[in-house]
């Protein structure tokens, strides 16, 4: 095990998501000083730098229900060795998107060797559409069911054929547009859902005690993924698909703050910044707040 040691892994892919720019993530969120400001924490960070992504204008849509098919499953099987590589030597993985499709590559990554990770999803959506549910054949809507085992058995496979999350161990914060198909079969799932309304109702502080001690039973560690639309598009105006009523900028980093003190957290993926739609890096900058968060930076 290398201590204190962070790994980046950029993915610069919007294969996935309907709008164009979230390939410029990675960039965004390194030129708002993810790494220094992590160095400052204490921590090693090594770059590796980006997983190759081809340029949307070389390619073709070959089946619109699964845009981009082929592609989005070479990117997330680069990715998954290279999450799957961190995890072995023993450092931590915290990978910059780019779409939220990367996060088919990188559970595939955390589950290899056996390993049994609890999952926090911080997102509007649900991402746990097929192609028997999907509107608009985004693969970035479809993430967490691949994770499951649901889907295209060219995503299912990757990294194997086994499903590599754990229902019961994996918790989403702050859904609050699903799609109705989508809706139903979450409820047939055994992941826990926190909407936007059980945010208003039991607070943030509650909501994330509860997500960490749903993860964190029997489980090796957490995976965190922040979907950045899940804040409120005042705050965080750079992401592909803003949605009115989101979570806030203090109960974004009270639910960080709160898996820091945890000790538990494996991994982390911060996906869809958008800089074409953002506010002078805004939203890029408060990825690299959240991600600090998380590894330890104390107001006090
Ligand atoms: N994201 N449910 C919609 C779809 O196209 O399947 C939106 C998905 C958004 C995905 O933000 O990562
Ligand atoms: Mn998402
Ligand atoms: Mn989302
Ligand atoms: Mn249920």
């Amino acid at each position: 095990m290398q201590k204190n040691v962070i790994r980046i892994i950029g993915v610069p892919i919007d294969l996935g998501a309907g709008r164009r720019g979230v390939d410029m993530g990675p960039s965004a969120i390194r030129t708002a000083g993810l790494n220094e400001r992590l160095r400052q924490l204490g921590w090693d960070v090594e770059d590796f730098g980006n997983v190759e992504v081809p340029v949307q204008e070389e390619l073709e849509i070959k089946d619109k229900r699964l845009k981009y098919l082929p592609e989005i499953v070479k990117v997330n099987e680069q990715l998954h060795l290279m999450v799957s590589e961190a995890m072995k030597e023993g450092v931590i993985p915290v990978i910059l998107g780019g779409d939220h499709s990367l996060g088919i590559g990188s559970l595939a990554g955390l589950a290899s060797d056996g390993r049994h990770f609890g999952l926090i999803w911080f997102d509007t959506h649900g991402d746990y559409n097929s192609l028997a549910t999907t509107d608009s054949g985004n693969i970035h809507g479809m993430p967490l069911a691949v994770a499951n085992g649901i889907g295209a058995p060219e995503l299912t496979s990757i990294g194997g054929e086994h499903k590599k999350i754990s229902e019961e161990n994996t918790v989403i914060i702050g859904a609050r547009e699903i799609d109705p198909q989508e809706s139903e079969m979450l409820h047939q799932s055994k992941i826990t859902v926190f909407t936007m309304r059980d945010i208003d109702q039991l607070g943030m502080q509650e909501v994330i005690s509860q997500g960490i001690k749903i993860a964190s039973r029997g489980t090796d560690g957490i995976h965190v993924s922040f979907d950045l639309d899940v804040i409120d598009p005042e705050e965080a105006p750079g992401v592909g698909t803003p949605v009115l009523g989101g979570i806030t900028y203090r109960e974004a980093h009270l639910a960080m703050e709160h898996l820091a003190d945890s000790g538990l957290v494996l991994s982390m993926e911060v996906v869809e910044v958008n800089p074409i739609l953002d506010n002078r890096n805004k939203t890029a900058e408060l990825a690299v707040g959240l991600i600090c968060s998380v590894f330890g930076k104390r107001i006090y």
